[in-house]
Parts: structure tokens; C-alpha cells; sequence
């Protein structure tokens, strides 16, 4: 059974470990740009993904790889317009991936149940109102510069400590407009204005992260410090890698986890679950 969301936004306190199924309806994405352009393969991957075990789905339809340029708002309702209901039917909850309100508000009314806002709020002041009104969870992300250019030597004093205190903020920008604590999901932005060494670090640190009383998502499936720590140069040769990473995040404390690799995931993280279970030390 897929988690409600009432699941999700617990999953901190129940361990239960929530896997996000990615479908990027993009041409351009890091992972599988173009694969799923076409609506009737971005619906039978969303099947394949809930039949695999994903509690959400997050849809997209602007890549934020970096150095990707932006998608208009009109360009990616287009993008979206004749996938998403079809994707609200399979079972698993709807995440819309946008940074803009407008279309977070035309996802919802197709069947979209989470706002995953990259720039946590901070691209369009319409944001929060909306998820307020909306009554919806939000998830917040952590992103030194935008897409464009945030690879350019990122730096940081101390990359846990701001990543943290900058979330802690995006969380009480978030009440003060109206969303609910409660519905708050926190994320560091793995590979968002970082180097790898700011990765690890952030993976390493997300007991910090967690002890903000959020849930805490990590979305670290194929991306490039994997690549960069194996040699794995193609994004679908990062599985193993991937996994590591997730695994160690759920050790961590980290319950949300957005991958490319939905069935390999949900294992993995199942068994860690029962292990940990058994456990007390971990
Ligand atoms: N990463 C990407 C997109 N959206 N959302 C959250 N909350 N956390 C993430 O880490 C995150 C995200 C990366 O996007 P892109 O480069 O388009 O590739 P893909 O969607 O294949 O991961």
C-alpha cells in the first residue's frame, strides 16, 4: 500500500521510509532527459514506478540540472497537461516539482497532493499562500544560487550549519504565511550549488538537518558526485551508489527519498527498516 499523506508527513517518527518515484516530462533532464516526453511513456513509467512500490510520484517539467536554462509556466502546464491526471490515478500521491505557483495551483486542481518547490518559496511570493490555502504538505529545498550558474565554485563556512539554519528560516517563512509545521518536508538540495565534498558532508550530517522536527527529504538518486567519487560516468551506471547514499541517509534520520530506481530503493530501504528495527543502536 502506498503512504498516505498523513504517512508521509509522520514518516520522521515512524521510520517508515517513503520512496519518490521521479518522472521528469522534460527533454533535457540529467538522468533521462526526453525518455518520457511523450505522455503515454511518462504515464506507463508512472504506472511501472507505483507497481514497484512508490508512495509518490514526483512530476516535472522543468530540468534543474545545472547550467539548464528555465521553463516558462505556460510551457510546462503544456508539458504537463496530459500526463498528470493519468499519473493522480495510479495510487501513489502527486508531487508537483515547480518552482512556480501558478502551475503548483493548475497541478493540484489535475490531482497533484505535494508542492516539492525547489527554491523553497523563494522564486514567487505566491508559493506559500498557495500551499496555505491548499492545506497541502511543502516540500522546501535548499539551493545556493540557481541552476544556471550554482556549480560555479560553490562555498560554504561550515555547509551543514548554513544548509540547516537556511531550512529553519524557509520553515518559518512558511508559517508565517500560513502553512502548516506540520506539513513542512525539509531537503538539502544534494548537488545544488555543492561539490561533492558539500554532498557528503550533507549526508553524512542529516542528523543535524533532522533535528529541525521535520521530515527530511534527500534526493541524491544518479546524480554527478557519485559519478565523481566511482568514475560511474553515465547516470544509469549509479545505482549502487545511489543506494549507498540513500542507506545512509535513512540511518541518518532522512524518511523521504526521491530516485530514479523505485524497486531497488524500496528494498533496500525495507531491509535497513528491519535491521534497524532489531537494533536499538542504529
Ligand atoms: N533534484 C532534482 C530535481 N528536483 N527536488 C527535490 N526536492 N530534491 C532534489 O534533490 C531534486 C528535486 C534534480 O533535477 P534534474 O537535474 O532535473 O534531474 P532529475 O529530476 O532526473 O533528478
Amino acid at each position: 500500500m502506498a503512504a498516505s499523506l498523513d504517512d508521509i508527513l509522520q514518516s520522521h517518527r515512524t521510520r517508515r521510509p517513503v520512496v519518490m518515484g521521479i518522472l521528469n516530462v522534460t527533454p533535457d533532464s540529467f538522468a533521462d532527459g526526453g525518455r518520457f516526453f511523450d505522455p503515454a511513456a511518462a504515464i506507463e513509467r508512472a504506472r511501472q514506478m507505483a507497481a514497484e512500490g512508490a508512495d509518490i510520484i514526483d512530476v516535472g517539467a522543468e530540468s534543474t540540472r545545472p547550467g539548464s536554462d528555465r521553463v516558462s509556466p505556460a510551457e510546462q502546464i503544456r508539458r504537463l497537461e496530459e500526463v498528470l491526471a493519468g499519473v493522480a490515478a495510479l495510487g501513489a500521491a502527486v508531487s508537483i516539482d515547480t518552482t512556480s505557483a501558478w502551475v503548483a495551483e493548475w497541478a493540484l486542481a489535475a490531482g497533484a497532493a505535494i508542492i516539492n518547490d525547489i527554491s523553497a518559496g523563494r522564486d514567487d511570493p505566491a508559493m506559500f499562500p498557495l500551499a496555505a490555502r491548499a492545506g497541502v504538505p511543502l516540500v522546501l529545498m535548499h539551493m545556493m544560487g540557481e541552476p544556471k550558474s550554482m556549480q560555479d565554485a560553490p562555498r560554504y563556512d561550515d555547509v551543514v550549519a548554513q544548509v540547516r539554519q537556511f531550512l529553519a528560516g524557509r520553515v518559518e517563512a512558511a508559517v508565517a504565511a500560513g502553512v502548516r509545521r506540520e506539513r513542512c518536508i525539509v531537503d538539502p538540495g544534494i548537488g545544488f550549488g555543492k561539490t561533492a565534498e558539500h554532498n557528503l558532508a550533507l549526508l553524512a550530517g542529516v542528523a543535524s538537518l533532522c533535528e529541525l522536527g521535520q521530515p527530511v527529504l534527500i534526493g541524491a538518486s544518479r546524480k554527478r558526485f557519485i559519478g565523481a567519487i566511482t568514475g560511474a560516468s553515465e547516470p544509469d551506471e549509479r545505482l549502487a551508489g545511489s543506494l549507498a547514499a540513500a542507506c545512509a541517509a535513512y540511518l541518518g534520520g532522512a524518511s523521504i527519498f526521491r530516485v530514479h530506481d523505485v524497486a531497488a530503493t524500496r528494498q533496500a530501504l525495507d531491509v535497513l527498516r528491519r535491521i534497524a528495527r532489531v537494533s536499538p543502536g542504529m
